[in-house]
């Protein structure tokens, strides 16, 4: 990396819970276009108007950022969400994580995985043998941050995604987040579904299984959605794997591969 970036983080809330959140690393000749942007993303949440946004913008040294590419996408065509999360249970034990700690976190995410039954602002860190929840604080949560795409690889992307129906941010976002947590050690898999109402896909991601997505993983006008990051415990340390998506900086400047899509069958 020649070029020094930044990272960019918005945080908006409401009524001083969780509303939105996002991150970005950029180079400094785009970042007041994407702290607008995401000003005005708090601003007009389908969730509600953010009472609060903050914004924070720090320098990342160039020597600090590694580069990687995007996991592969491949869709799972599901009728509905109770379909998507029997196909997320599926490819969650393919990723290796046990089937109790896999059905307890969908479980957790479904009723809101913040104390309250709320959504948390960040992912639950769950232990992917034993399903414990390992994330020091459970209403944050752990934010994965200092990500970003390359203006080129941001084009290709959008390329690719246009014809399939998927050029979103939501996709692009998910994808982008999903490389960072991919590259962290000691993951098994990750889970997400969103929490705007009106979005219902999710997915599953591991490192062999490349990003996953599932049209529906709840059902539509259902506000609850969160992550969950399946850890060995053993191995790396609680620590290193935090310190790794908070803190580190990754650059994703390559695609994965883009598989057709195929119909659950049970
Ligand atoms: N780090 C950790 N957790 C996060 C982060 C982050 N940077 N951003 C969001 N979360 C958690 C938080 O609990 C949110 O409530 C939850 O994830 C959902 O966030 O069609 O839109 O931004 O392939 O609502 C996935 C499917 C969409 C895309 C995910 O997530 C597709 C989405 P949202
Ligand atoms: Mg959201």
């Amino acid at each position: 990396m020649t070029q020094d970036l930044y990272s960019i983080r918005m945080h908006a809330t409401r009524g001083g819970a969780h509303l939105s959140g996002a991150e970005g690393l950029a180079p400094s000749g785009d970042l007041e276009c994407l702290a607008a942007a995401l000003v005005r993303r708090a601003l007009e949440h389908p969730r509600g108007r953010a009472d609060a946004v903050r914004l924070s913008v720090d320098a990342v040294e160039a020597a600090e950022v590694r580069t990687g590419r995007l996991p592969d996408l491949t869709t799972i065509v599901v009728e509905d969400w109770r379909q998507g999360r029997e196909a997320a249970l599926y490819f969650l034990a393919e990723a290796g994580v046990s089937t109790g700690a896999a059905e307890q976190a969908v479980a957790t995410l479904a009723a809101g995985a913040a104390p309250g039954g709320e959504s948390m602002r960040g992912a639950m860190l769950v232990d992917a043998h034993s399903g414990d929840r390992l994330e020091p604080d459970p209403a944050r949560g752990v934010r994965a941050s200092r990500m970003g795409l390359s203006r080129d690889a941001e084009r290709q992307l959008r390329r690719v995604l246009g014809p399939l129906g998927l050029d979103n941010e939501h996709v692009r976002e998910a994808m982008v987040l999903a490389a960072k947590v991919l590259s962290a050690p000691g993951i098994v898999a990750e889970l997400c579904w969103s929490d705007d109402p009106d979005y219902t896909a999710g997915y599953v991601a591991s490192p062999a299984l490349g990003y996953v997505r599932f049209p529906h993983l709840k059902p539509k006008g259902e506000e609850r959605g969160g992550r969950a990051i399946f850890l060995r415990r053993e191995g790396s340390g609680l620590d290193a794997v935090i310190a790794s998506l908070e803190s580190s900086a990754l650059l994703v400047d390559g695609m994965g591969e883009f598989h057709p899509q195929r119909v659950w069958k049970g």
